[in-house]
Order: C-alpha cells, then sequence, then structure tokens
C-alpha cells in the first residue's frame, strides 16, 4: 500500500515526460520501495531508534502489546522505574514493576530509557522531608543501587530530571535536592557513571526546545560545563510536551543543534502534541525534521500509545486513538522518517572533556525592558491564571497590573493544605507561613500607570486542585 505521501511523489514524477522521466523514476523508485512501514524501520533508515513509553498496565493488553512491538523498538517505563516506585522504603529496593517492562522490552529485542533516577518529584514519601547531607547521601545510594541493579540492560538512563526552574529565571528549579548544594546534579552522574560504565547519561527536562527561552539557555550553560570540567554527561533529553501554550517552536532544529554541538547526543525523550488532524500532524512532522536534520539526534520517544492512555489523555497528544487506529499525525510522522535526513552517529560515553563547540549560539534570550516611572503613589491589582498542569502539581502564573504609578509591589499568594509550593521564578519570595508565600520583584520593582510585571510558581497540589488566593499591595 502507498502513502498519501509516495502517492503524492509518484503523481509528480508520472506528469515528467520522455526517456530521462523514466530513469529519474526509477532511480527515486527505490526509496519508496525500501521506506519502512513502522516508525522504528522508518527511523532505522537514517540509523535512529523511535520508542514509546509504556506503562505497566499496557502488559495487560494485547491490542496495545500488539503495536508497541510492531511499531517501536524502544521502551521507557512510564513510572514504574521512578524513585517512588523503586524505593518505596528507605533501602528496601523494590525492582518488581520495572523488570516486568525491562524484561518484555529485552525478550523482544528492544532496547530501554532507563527513567528516572533523580528527581525531585515523585519521590518516596520518607525522602520528601529530608533534607542536607543525609538526603544527598539517600540520592546517590539511590542512583547507585538502581544503576547498578539494571547494569548492562540499559541505552540511556535520565540520571537528572527536570533541575531547572520555568520562567525567565534560566536557573535551578528550587528543591530539597537542589538545597542539598549546586553540585547534586554532577555527584548524580558521577555515581550513575561509577555504577553503569556503559549506559548513556542523560540530563532530561521539558520546556527547553525553544533557543530563545531562558530554561533552554541555563540547560545548555550546564551542559557546557559539565563537558568543560569532565563530568560524565552524554545526552540530554528533550521532553517535548507540546500544547498551545507551549507551541512546538519553529527554532527547534537549532536548539537540538547548538546543544548536540557540545558533544552530546540529544534525544527527544516524551514527545507529545496537543490537537488532531493535520494541525497534529504537521507539528509532529516538524519535530521529526528536526532531528533528522541534527547528526547527534539518536531517536524518538512518544509518551505513550493510544491517546486514552496519555497522562493528558483530553488533549489527544498520541499517534494512536483509543481504539489503537493510526491517526494523521501517525501518517505524517511515518513519511518524515521516511523522507530520510542526516544519517545518526551517536557518541560514545567518555567522560574526557571534549573541545570547545564548533557552533556557538546565535541568540541570546532577550532582558525585559524595565521602564521605571518617576513616582510612587499608584495602587495594584494581582490576578491568577493557570499555567501547566500534571498529576501531582500544577503551574501558576500571577500578574500584577499597576493602577497609576508605583514604585514598588508586594504580592501575597495562599495555597491550601495540603498544597505546598515547590518552585517559583521571576520573583523573590519570602514565607511567612507554610502556606503563604510573599513575593516580592527582583531588583526594580516600578510600574508605570497600566504597566504590569508578572511571576510564577509551582504548587504540589496532594489531591487539592482549589486554586491559590492572590493580593497585592503597591509603595
Ligand atoms: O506520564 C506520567 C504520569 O503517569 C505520572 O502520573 C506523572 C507523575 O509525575 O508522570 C508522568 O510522566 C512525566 C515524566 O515522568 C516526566 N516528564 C513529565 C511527564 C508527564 O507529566
Amino acid at each position: 500500500m502507498t502513502t498519501p505521501h509516495q502517492r503524492h511523489r509518484r503523481g509528480r514524477l508520472a506528469a515528467a515526460g520522455g526517456l530521462t522521466a523514466a530513469a529519474v523514476i526509477i532511480a527515486l523508485a527505490v526509496p519508496a520501495q525500501a521506506a519502512g512501514s513502522t516508525l522504528q524501520a522508518a527511523a532505522a533508515e537514517t540509523n535512529r531508534y523511535f520508542g514509546t513509553a509504556m506503562a505497566g498496565h499496557y502488559l495487560n493488553n494485547s491490542g496495545t502489546m500488539t503495536i508497541v512491538n510492531r511499531e517501536f523498538n524502544m521502551i521507557t517505563a512510564e513510572n514504574e522505574m521512578k524513585m517512588d516506585a523503586t524505593e518505596p522504603s528507605q533501602n528496601q529496593f523494590n525492582f518488581s514493576a520495572g523488570d516486568q517492562i525491562v524484561n518484555w522490552a529485552r525478550s523482544n529485542g528492544k532496547q530501554v530509557r532507563g527513567h528516572a533516577l533523580a528527581w525531585h518529584s515523585q519521590q518516596p514519601g520518607w525522602m520528601q522531608n529530608m533534607s542536607g547531607a543525609n538526603l544527598r547521601n539517600a540520592m546517590l545510594n539511590h542512583v547507585t543501587r538502581v544503576a547498578t541493579y539494571y547494569k548492562g540492560k540499559i541505552h540511556s538512563w535520565d540520571v537528572v530530571n527536570e533541575a531547572y526552574a520555568d520562567g525567565n529565571s534560566g536557573g535551578r528549579r528550587d528543591s530539597n535536592l537542589q538545597r542539598t548544594g549546586n553540585d547534586w546534579i554532577e555527584a548524580a552522574f558521577r555515581a550513575a557513571r561509577a555504577a553503569d560504565p556503559g549506559a548513556k547519561l542523560c540530563y532530561n527536562d521539558y520546556n527547553t526546545d525553544n533557543w530563545s527561552h531562558a530554561k533552554t539557555q541555563g540547560v545548555y550553560n550546564m551542559v557546557k560545563d559539565f563537558k568543560a570540567r569532565g563530568v560524565p554527561i552524554d545526552c540530554v533529553g528533550f521532553q517535548a510536551h507540546f500544547n498551545s501554550g507551549n507551541p512546538v517552536p519553529s527554532n527547534y532544529h537549532t536548539t537540538l543543534g547548538n546543544f548536540a554541538a557540545l558533544g552530546v547526543d540529544v534525544q527527544i525523550t516524551e514527545l507529545d502534541i496537543q490537537g488532531s488532524g493535520s494541525s497534529q500532524s504537521q507539528q509532529f512532522q516538524g519535530i521529526v525534521q528536526a532531528c533528522l536534520s541534527v547528526a547527534r539526534c539518536t531517536g524518538i520517544t512518544v509518551w505513550g500509545v493510544k491517546d486514552t492512555d496519555s497522562w493528558r489523555a483530553s488533549d489527544t497528544p498520541l499517534l494512536f486513538d483509543g481504539s489503537g487506529n493510526k491517526k494523521a499525525a501517525y501518517t505524517g510522522t511515518l513519511n518524515a522518517l521516511n523522507a530520510g535526513g542526516v544519517r545518526a552517529t551517536p557518541g560514545g560515553t567518555s567522560t574526557q572533556p571534549t573541545s570547545q563547540p564548533t557552533t556557538q549560539p546565535t541568540t541570546q534570550p532577550t532582558a525585559n525592558p524595565t521602564t521605571p516611572p518617576p513616582t510612587g503613589g499608584g495602587t495594584c491589582t494581582a490576578t491568577y491564571s493557570e499555567g501547566e498542569k500534571w498529576n501531582d502539581r500544577f503551574n501558576g502564573v500571577v500578574t500584577i497590573r499597576a493602577n497609576g504609578n508605583i514604585s514598588s509591589w508586594t504580592s501575597t499568594v495562599t495555597v491550601r493544605s495540603p498544597q505546598r509550593i515547590i518552585a517559583t521564578w521571576s520573583g523573590s519570595p519570602t514565607w511567612p507561613s507554610a502556606n503563604v508565600m510573599t513575593m516580592r520583584p527582583n531588583g526594580n520593582g516600578a510600574l508605570a500607570n497600566g504597566q504590569t510585571a508578572s511571576f510564577g510558581f509551582t504548587v504540589q497540589h496532594g489531591g487539592n486542585w482549589t486554586w491559590p488566593t492572590v493580593s497585592c499591595s503597591a509603595s
């Protein structure tokens, strides 16, 4: 059966006439006939893998497993190898759920991405309230024990997941792990390398797709520093969760290319895109094309099989519908893989510092212009708006608007038990109590009449989705 893409190609060629055209048809028909009919086969044409996240319950669904087996050759356990799953009580490890997935994958000829050794989220209860040296040691023990257990079975580990803050700071996310000292990430990478020298070690994060975003630059600078100092990092994972608030950026290939130029592989690790029909399909194609244009973009993983199994099912963000039918996004992805690109050349797992990147970043993030008004005297209002949501947490943004000129502002955010604010950006927080945060501007907070400023935060909601209350006072 031909795909629409192939039909289009053949149609164009058939319109040409004469002997030359016949010769061209023969020459070009070879790749069309050799085109992969599954995602893994199509990706393999350029030496790439194509993977999926797989939850343990997939194993009980033969329809889903038929698709997994046919289409994918890289498997990520969606939740079963996270810290809370593998070390539910301190120093008591449980690999049974992870093993089911890893064993299925290996006995069916698939490779495995390990997800994730160290993360501020999905920590077991005993770890959540730890701090200081105890937490640092517990984290390193976890990394060592889990990576040792799976030694030799893992293609790439997400050693550290989501350690950078959202928003404009470009800095680290606040977390109990971050508070153990800024070197916690490199310590985790060193422990992972010692435990399993054959696995590629990745840093994995989301909202790092747009080259001009501060978060992307923050991660880039960390990787550059790690490579310069010989910290054992081999790859960067781009989660690639896209929706209308975080669309596929037009500079994605720039981002992937600039990271690759630091001497790391880049992998698209959790791809899903909100939408449907041809618009969704085109966005998937854009991602594939970006990866296929970068030699060290070595593979793509989607974050689940059927829309109904997605962590955000209402966004219908995957390649198969709830009945397991191929969507337009599937066909677009397959065609983009079959259209070919630069052959992938994965790197090794060397710990030696490499030479400086040959491609320097072309765009720097732009600073927010501030125009301080001459005097104060006005008032301000604070408005809350919802940001991204996950199963365990959500982001919120507060917009401060000046009514009349103000020289500065203070905003109070109150969350409700058991909610906890676990990260903030674009402001300086203080904590009058566990559920109240007082946010002040970073630097000059002056706003002219009608001007706005905003800051953001992440709430671990513990099952309570109530919006925070926000207020503002001006000076
Ligand atoms: O898809 C995962 C969902 O089932 C879990 O409830 C959630 C818990 O944090 O994690 C989801 O996967 C996340 C991944 O581990 C890290 N990047 C973001 C993914 C979507 O939230």
